[in-house]
């Protein structure tokens, strides 16, 4: 057994927040004493399978399951038409016309995607459930499809929902400062047409539910890993006609979410629907390739970019044509058409910006979020240009930034949309990161390399990573959006012997919640974190909630903590007055020391928590006259977030963390190849409240991201089929694939947040400029310039090729 965290803990420390103990959830997960979805067994439980759409685009002409339901095993079949008659197409958030989209559970009488669900079988096995959908015999009528979202939206593109029209989900346009005059006043124009690659996180547990309709009291219990399961209910409960308050949501230990279980829910409607069909809990367990073909993808996005620049760097403003492709359905979108908004500029002091953004459905998997959700796309494309620029104006691109970053002195800084960055020094944050890889060394080894006929290149990135959404910026797509701001609850008990219990409605993925929160509060009592005990997993009747609680956004701290702490406060006040009235003092006088109110004045005098529990649980004569019994104290808290003014400007989130990210890569001419030399993050995410987690968090953001530049690429083929659906073709890095990361933070508390706390869980995407940074400069001898974010050898080496058909693959003499 692992040491205690009160024996890893120095014994001069006076607070646990700011301390880098060990996580408390992982003795459990990490000798296999978790508890997955899949571990989940009910007594008498039936196991789902889909049959998948084989077309990108296709009517049902006909489609015949009485085999499938005559199969020894099966219990029950679910076909899209009774779909459509027992529930009501899920809400959406986009505007008119898009919001019309009929969207089901399973397909009604059109396939939109290459892995859509048509059918949904529940069987005594899984094996049998999947024998048989093999029985079942559905003819298609093939359509045209579409896979490229310009040309989606061409009149004669084929249009994906009749019921919407066309295939535009959202266009808008965000117009700021002056950026023809701009344009006008320019040295020079620098021009892109960029590519951001579609990718997803691959979680190592896939989604799973496990539905199971009680008929004796009519609840519906929904066993799941989505990661943000109460927002999931109106979608559920409109969609299912089920009402809200019947129905129970648990999850258990999540192996990751990352954004992409947070569109689970057509999933779970169709388990429901099959567990009210069977009168038998069902089971689903998606498998690696239904993960990849049909669960979510990121959002692909292209940009034809302009930037207005000075001689010397100045960057005067930035002009953008967006098109954003999500896919067969909506569904979460089009929040990621303004999502990106949150970090317009970037960490860069630019005020004239304009954004026409168009997003558009194609025959391809629905995105939905994904670590660094729709933010990273744009701040590729930042990063990219930048270095574009500089490379154009012959600067180098560490001195374009340092030119034109934000400065500490202008914090709390608003941004042309409306953002207001909560504090931070990027500056100091890249001369760190320039630092610790030894920039001017690396340089001096680039040019003697490149003598050599080798190529170094060296590639910098600097993001902003926003945490703790507002929903008010939905309402940027629609006035009719139901939701806005952000909040989070949070409750704090203390039992009648004295113990401490929290119950958060955060529901982590892997993000170590119970340790964090257990830091906060012992903090409050001057307990250790070994005496608060935090309840694991998310129980709806148990926990407390709001229906925005879940781990998304980089929230969970911030919210988290903006929530314990007002459930202790509440907690303490109520202590200190059955403290005060059982030592004959006043609650002013009483504070929390070592699991005792003491008296400030007089620290002699005390009470253990036990016996002010006492009083209040089972000694209640002991208790102030009329005051009720207990010590329990739930706690909602949200930021004062606003919605959006008449130009769309408002504060989309409440912190504004920062990395960068420089890398050193080789590269080998002959094949593309490349590999990284050095890699180097610098964060800041404000106070920090564990730092070996944000360590952790540090790491995995990266290596997501490095996995992200370098290797997982969802590759579709001209029929909209996708190559890259198994983990031999969609290539997800291994430790031997990602370098050393070495790391360093800057602490600069938030102006805003609870604690001076910013959120670190996403990382910004970081990884995707830094290394087409690195790839751009190393392949400077051959003039080529990088315009997509996935760099894979093939495509680098035909890079290389078209520019020197004749072999020219040697680094051009010279240089
Ligand atoms: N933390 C801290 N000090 C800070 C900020 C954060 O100690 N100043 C700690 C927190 O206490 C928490 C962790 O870092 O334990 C992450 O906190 P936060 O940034 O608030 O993010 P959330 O907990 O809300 O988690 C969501 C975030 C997101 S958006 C993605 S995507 C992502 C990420 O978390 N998915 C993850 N990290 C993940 N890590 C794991 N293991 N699995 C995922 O699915």
């Amino acid at each position: 057994m692992s040491a205690t965290i009160t024996e890893l803990i120095k014994p001069e420390a006076k607070l646990w927040m700011g301390q880098p103990i060990k996580r408390k959830e992982d003795p459990r997960l990490i000798t296999g004493m978790g508890r997955f979805i899949d571990d989940v067994k009910l007594s008498g439980m039936l196991y789902a399978a889909f049959l998948r759409s084989p077309y990108a685009h296709a009517r049902i002409k006909k489609l015949d399951v009485s085999k499938a339901e005559r199969h020894p095993g099966v219990v029950c079949v679910l076909t899209g038409e009774e779909v459509a008659k027992l529930t009501d197409p899920f809400l959406q958030i986009s505007p008119h016309p898009a919001n019309k989209l009929k969207d089901y559970c399973l397909a009604v009488d059109k396939v939109h995607f290459v892995g859509e669900p048509v059918v949904a079988v529940a069987a005594e096995t899984r094996a049998i459930a999947e024998d048989a959908l093999e029985l079942i015999e559905v003819e298609y009528e093939v359509l045209d499809h579409v896979l490229d979202a310009r040309k989606a939206l061409q009149s004669d593109a084929p249009v994906i929902h009749e019921e919407v029209g066309s295939n535009l989900v959202f266009h808008g346009t965000w117009d700021y400062g002056d950026i023809e005059g701009a344009m006008n006043s320019a040295d020079k124009v620098v021009k892109a047409s960029l590519h951001f690659h579609r990718f997803s996180s691959t979680p190592i547990e896939t989604n799973g539910v496990v539905a199971h309709l009680d008929r004796s009291t009519g609840f519906l219990t929904i066993y799941c890993n989505n990661q943000m399961p109460m927002f999931c209910v109106p979608w559920l409960s409109f969609g299912l006609r089920f009402p809200s308050n019947r129905m129970r949501f648990i999850t258990g230990d999540i192996g990751g979410g990352f954004g992409v279980k947070i569109i689970s829910y057509p999933y779970i409607a169709l388990v429901c629907l099959l567990a009210m069909k069977a009168k038998r809990p069902v089971k689903w367990i998606e498998d690696r390739k239904e993960h990849l073909i049909a669960a979510t993808h990121g959002n692909e996005r292209s940009f034809d970019v302009e930037v207005p620049v000075k001689k010397d760097g100045t960057i005067l403003g930035m002009k953008v044509v967006a098109y954003d492709d999500c896919g067969a359905y909506t569904r979460y979108e089009p929040a990621g058409a303004t999502i990106w908004a949150q970090v317009t500029p970037g960490c860069y002091r630019f005020k004239n910006f304009r954004m026409d953004f168009y997003q558009v459905m194609t025959n391809k998997c629905p995105v939905g979020p994904n670590r660094g959700y729709s933010r990273m796309q744009h701040l590729w494309m930042i990063e990219r240009i930048i270095d574009i620029a500089a490379k154009e104006l012959g600067i180098d691109p560490a001195d374009m930034r340092l030119k034109n970053y934000i400065a500490p002195e202008e914090m709390p800084y608003v941004t042309p949309s409306g953002g207001v960055y909560d504090g931070g020094n990027y500056a100091e944050s890249l001369r760190k990161a320039l630092k610790l890889i030894d920039y001017d060394g690396l340089r001096e080894e680039q040019a003697i390399a490149r003598r050599r006929g080798k190529l170094i290149g060296i590639g910098i990135s600097t993001v902003i990573d926003s945490g703790t959404n507002n929903f008010g910026q939905v309402k940027i797509l629609t006035d009719a959006n139901p939701f806005s701001g952000n909040s989070e609850a949070a409750r704090v008990s203390i039992d009648g012997l004295g113990q401490i219990q929290v119950a958060l409605g955060t529901v982590p993925q892997g993000q170590g919640h119970e340790t964090f929160a257990s830091q906060i509060v012992a903090d409050e009592f001057g307990l250790t974190p070994d005496q608060v005990t935090v309840l694991p997993w998310f129980d709806s009747a148990v926990n407390p909630y709001s229906h925005q609680s879940g781990s998304y956004a980089s929230r969970s701290a911030v919210m988290g903590t903006g929530a314990l702490l007002g459930a202790t406060k509440k907690l303490k006040e109520k202590a200190s007055i059955i403290a005060a009235h059982l030592l004959g003092e006043t609650p002013d006088l009483i504070e929390f020391r070592e699991g005792n109110a003491v008296v400030r004045t007089n620290p002699e005098k005390k009470i253990p928590l036990w016996q002010i529990a006492n009083a209040a649980w089972v000694n209640n004569a002991l208790l102030p006259k009329g005051m009720e019994p207990g010590l329990v104290a739930i706690h909602f808290w949200r930021p004062d977030f606003t919605f959006p003014d008449e130009k769309w400007r408002l504060n989309q989130t409440l912190t504004y963390s920062y990395q960068t990210h420089v890398a050193a890569i080789e590269l080998d001419p002959d094949t593309g190849k490349f590999r990284i030399l050095r890699y180097v993050v610098v964060d800041d995410c404000g106070r920090q409240i564990n730092p070996m987690i944000v360590e952790g968090q540090v790491h995995g953001a990266a290596a997501h991201g490095i996995g992200a530049a370098m290797f997982e690429n969802f590759y579709y083929d001209a029929n909209g089929q996708l190559e890259s659906s198994t983990f031999v073709d969609y290539l997800v890095p291994s430790a031997v694939d990602i370098p050393d990361i070495m790391t360093s933070s800057i602490e600069t508390p938030s102006l805003f947040a609870p604690k001076g706390i910013r959120g670190v869980g996403e990382g910004g995407g970081s990884p995707l400029g830094a290394i087409s940074n690195a790839v751009d400069d190393a392949l400077r001898p051959f003039g080529i310039t990088i315009t997509d974010s996935h760099q894979n050898p093939q495509e680098i080496h035909a890079l290389i090729r078209r520019k020197y058909p004749r072999g020219g693959h040697s680094v051009p003499s010279g240089l």
